[in-house]
């Protein structure tokens, strides 16, 4: 019965927390390489991240020219998901594209 009521205290106070305290957020950025073709990145891009065909393409150049770009914000477990997505598809197709995942 203790260890109820205090499991049940340690679920209310957590719930009290998930109302009162905002997630963390994340960055999902891609890195430039000079082996990965822009094509797949603006496929990475439109169909992982969602983007519209027109901002996928200027992230796109924006990575090839700065060296890395923001794709998407996330809750945690969503950017290491979507980061996992994208690597997975690159190594599938045998590019070396690199993609972090910053607390914003
Ligand atoms: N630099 C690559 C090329 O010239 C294109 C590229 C863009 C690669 C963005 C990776 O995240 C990247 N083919």
């Amino acid at each position: 019965m203790s260890q109820n009521h205090t499991r049940r205290d340690a679920e209310t106070a957590l719930l009290d927390r998930m109302k009162t305290t905002p997630p963390k957020r994340y960055g999902v950025y891609l890195l430039n390489d000079d082996y990965t073709t822009m094509n797949f990145v603006v496929e990475v891009l439109t169909g992982i991240f969602m983007l519209p065909k027109e901002r996928a393409v200027a992230v796109m150049l924006l990575v090839h020219h700065e060296g890395r770009g923001l794709c998407g914000i996330y809750t945690r477990d969503i950017a290491d998901t979507k980061q996992q997505q994208v690597l997975q598809r690159a190594r599938l197709e045998g590019y070396p594209l690199q993609c972090i995942v910053e607390e914003i």
